[in-house]
Order: C-alpha cells, then structure tokens, then sequence
C-alpha cells in the first residue's frame, strides 16, 4: 500500500478540516468526528465538521469566484480540468486506497472508480470546445434567432458513500468547464476521500495560476458534515442547482427545499434494477454479468442487480450455475488481492438484509444460498450474497435493500416479463439477455424498459460515463456525466438579433 495519508490537506490541530475553502482549510464547526472503515469497524481519521454559517460562508465565496470564472473563456476552463486529471492520473493508486477504506469497496473496484474520474476529465476538456448552441430559422427578414449556453453558478453536490469520488467528479468536472464553481458536502461515511479529491482541484489551480495568471479562489469547496450541512446547502438562494445522489427519503427533501425556492434539482436516487433472461441467452455470458452485477460493491451500487426475471424453461438451470458461482466468492479484506466481496458499509446494512431476507421468506421465497454472516473475515459487517426464489414479484421485491440480495422469479411471455421489471416504483438500470433482436429491440424500445439505462447483454451496473447517467420515476429524473447532461449546468438564452432597417413584429402583428 500507498502512503495515502501523504495526498489529504495538512491537519489543524491534528484534525483534518471540515471545511476546504478552494485551498483555505478551515476547521469548521465546534466538533470533530471520525467515520469508521468498513473494513473493520475502526476509526479512520479526524475531521471537523462544519456548521449551516459555514456553508453560508462558503457559497458566498464560491459566488463571487463564479463572478470571473464566467467569463473565463471555456477552453481555458478545460484547461484546468484537463491539469486535474493529470493529477489524479499520477496519485491513482493512493485516491483508490481511501476510497477501499472509506467505502470498503474491493481495489479493482476502487481503482475503476478512480478510473471513471480520469475519464470524465477527458469528457469535459473535450466538451469545453463543444458547449454548442443552435442557429434557429427566424421567421421575420433579416433576422437571426440564436441559443446561447451560459454558466449557471454556484451548483451544490451532495453524494453518497458507495461512489464517493466519482459521482462528484461527474458533476464537477462537467459544471467547472460550463463555467460554474462547486460546494461539495460528501457523504459522512467518506470525508478523507473528499479531502484526498479536492486535493486535486487545489494543485490543478495552482499550477494553472502559475501558468496563465490567478484563477478565482473558491472554483470547488467541500464541507463536511451530516443533514443540516446537505439543508444549508439546498436552501441557499445562490445555490441554482443542487445535484444530489442518495436514498430517496433524502431526494424527496431535497427536492422539496430547492423547489420551495424555485431552484433547479438534479436528482439521482434509488434503483431496483433487473434483467430478464430470455429462452436464447448465452448462459455464460449472463451468469458472469449477474454475478458482477448483483455482487459487485457488495450489492451497494445504485445499479445494482436484485432482481432476476428468467424464463421459466431456464430457471433451474441458471438459478444452479448461480448457486456454483456464488459458492466460489472470495468474501473479506477488500484491499487483498483476490477478494471479491467486501464488507457491507456498516452494521445497519446488515439488519437490513436480514430484514429482506425474512420478508422474502414470509412472502413465499425459498432461500437458494447465503444470508449468513461470513465468518473468520474480521469486525466488519462481512456477509455471503444471497439469492432468493420467489413464486411471484411481491412486496420485499418492490423496496430497494442496499445488500447483495437477488431476487429471482419466472416468467413465460416477454409481455409478462417487462410487465414485472417496470412495476416497480423506481427506474435506473436494466437489461436483457436474449439473442433475438426482436426481443433486444422491444426491451429497449418505447414499450419495454421504463428505466433510464436499458441495456442488452451486459449487466445492469458498471456504466460508461460518455451516456447520461440516471433514471425515471423514484430514481428522480436526473442525468448526470456524458451525452448533453452538460445543459443542466448552464443557463440558456435565446437571443433575436434585427440587422434590418425596418421593425416586423413576430407572428404578422400590425401595431399602429
Ligand atoms: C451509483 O451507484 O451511484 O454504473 C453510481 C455504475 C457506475 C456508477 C454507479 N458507473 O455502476
């Protein structure tokens, strides 16, 4: 392992700060806390958290960088983000360990989120020559019609554990080539990751202040705290867009402290997400992506795989190749070698699973594999991934349970099977193993999928960060990372310009 503690911002007191103000470490509100790793229940390192006034603070000075960082032109602003992926190309491997730490996901996993961060860095410097608008046909002579993408301000990015570097990235990097500066309050369970990623911005703007002359001081701030940090945030009038990522419970809020202001909430919550395989599946191929999917990150990515819709004539044969597959996981350390599974985040999840698994089995389910405790593996909430087959979709199957907990049930027509995968509440990520196009082209037509990612022959999670990211219904709508989820970082104007001598009012009006 790294020297990881080498890339976090110097302590105050001995405590890490709970405020990063561009390069200004404040500490923040009146106490410090340490989150505790995964891995084995212990206390990482001291933080401060910071206090509702120093959110108020912090916008206020993200604002005023967002004054002149406007006006910076694009590529200049890509510039910065093309230096902070340099950065975090060279300090991969320790950004990977914190976020193995803090999360408790395994290294591969921890070094691809650190990897979609590099990636989204090449996006945005590319995006910063391409923040186009349209020429429209005006309707009057000698007229121009025109859209224009301006920065927006000041976005808020509220995040969760099991992405904690990534899903900031996401939106960082993309609002900071549109022009925006960014206030960042991670999730409680991942503050040294933040601090380690902030450390990014801060050298990146140094050296480009050498380069080119100073760039504003606040371009990303964090701070670090719970509930009342993410409120102080959502509330603040000079906050026009807040981006947050979580439980739906915490969405819902969100969203109604921004709207009660009229502000702009984007919003990427909860999945439930399923695949449906069908008579011509390439078995293999679907066990592998089942596997990763409903497994990977211990059953905790938004994307994750917990429900299985098999046809009826395969189900005993897939449900058996699962059953051998599940028994060969490596469950333990995450930061070994070879460990596949690591520990749920915290013994709540555990509880939780447990839960699910109860219900299952009062709702009819029979148990196929795990559900216990994995033994001999440390003090963390280490757990074997369960698959359970139910007679029917019933109630447990309606809730999403952040736990590897798989839900298998059959179905005999395609109709039925997409009637089950869309009733749910909520709608992230799908997908379909068939080798009949006409079944790949219904799922992922008008009619099939109502999920914002719908995919075929791959598993439902591990997206790319070129395509929008998010999803409909209780999942809130949101889209973040690739395609034109740019546009939700900026404000548009339309723009008429007369360069004739006379004035037409639209629509044919005479007037005087
Ligand atoms: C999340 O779990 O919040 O598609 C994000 C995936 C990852 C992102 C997951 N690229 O699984």
């Amino acid at each position: 392992m790294h020297d990881w503690k080498s890339i976090l911002p110097e302590p105050l007191d001995g405590i890490l700060p709970g405020v990063m103000r561009g390069s200004v470490c404040q500490a923040g509100g009146s106490h410090s806390f340490a989150a505790k790793s995964p891995i084995d229940g212990q206390p990482t390192l001291d933080v401060w958290t910071a206090t509702a006034d120093d959110v108020k603070s912090v916008v206020e000075a993200a604002h005023e960088s967002f004054l002149s960082w406007q006006t910076v032109p694009a590529p200049v602003r890509g510039h910065l983000v093309r230096e902070i992926g340099e950065w975090v190309r060279a300090n991969k491997q320790p950004l990977a360990e914190i976020v193995c730490l803090e999360s408790g996901k395994i290294m591969p996993e921890a070094l691809g989120e650190i990897q979609e961060w590099i990636d989204v860095c090449d996006f945005a410097v590319g995006l910063s020559r391409q923040l186009y608008g349209k020429t429209i046909a005006s309707e009057r002579p000698e007229h121009f019609l025109i859209e224009q993408w301006h920065p927006l301000g000041v976005v808020g990015v509220i995040s969760a554990f099991n992405f904690p570097a990534a899903v900031w990235a996401w939106n960082a990097m993309i609002a900071l080539v549109c022009g925006d500066t960014v206030v960042w309050k991670p999730s409680e369970q991942t503050p040294l990751t933040a601090l380690a990623c902030h450390q990014a911005v801060v050298a990146a703007t140094e050296k480009i202040s050498a380069e080119i002359g100073s760039l504003p001081d606040c371009l990303s701030s964090v701070v670090i705290g719970g509930a009342d940090v993410g409120a102080a945030l959502a509330s603040n009038p000079m906050v026009p867009l807040v981006s947050a990522t979580g439980s739906i419970p915490m969405g819902r809020k969100v969203a109604a402290t921004v709207g009660s202001r009229l502000g702009r909430s984007l919003l990427e919550l909860g999945g439930n997400n399923a695949m449906i395989v069908a008579p011509s599946a390439d078995l293999k191929l679907a066990v592998r992506a089942i596997v990763f999917s409903a497994v990977g990150t211990c059953g905790q990515r938004c994307t994750s795989l917990r429900r299985l819709i098999v046809h009826r004539s395969l189900a005993s044969d897939l449900i058996a190749r699962l059953k051998s597959a599940y028994a060969t996981l490596a469950i333990g350390d995450p930061r070994l070698p070879g460990t596949l599974v690591g520990p749920l985040v915290g013994p709540n999840s555990w509880t939780a699973m447990q839960q699910a698994i109860a219900d299952a089995e009062s709702q009819g389910g029979t148990l196929v594999c795990g559900g216990k405790r994995a033994t001999g593996v440390g003090d963390g909430a280490y757990v074997e991934p369960a698959i359970i087959h139910m007679p029917a979709q019933t109630d447990v199957m309606l809730r999403e349970t952040f736990a590897p907990v798989l839900y298998v049930v059959e179905y005999d027509k395609l109709d039925e099977a997409i009637a089950i995968h869309n009733d749910v509440p909520q709608g992230l990520s799908s997908a379909i193993f068939t080798g009949d196009a006409r079944e790949a082209m219904s799922f992922i037509g008008p009619a099939g999928s109502d999920c914002g990612l719908a995919n075929v022959n791959i598993g439902t999670s591990g997206a790319e960060i070129g395509g929008a990211f998010g999803g409909e219904k209780q999942t809130g709508g949101g889209r973040e990372s690739g395609s034109d989820s740019w546009k939700q970082y900026m404000r548009r104007t339309t723009c008429t310009i007369n360069y004739g001598t006379a004035l037409p009012l639209a629509q044919g009006i005479e007037f005087g």
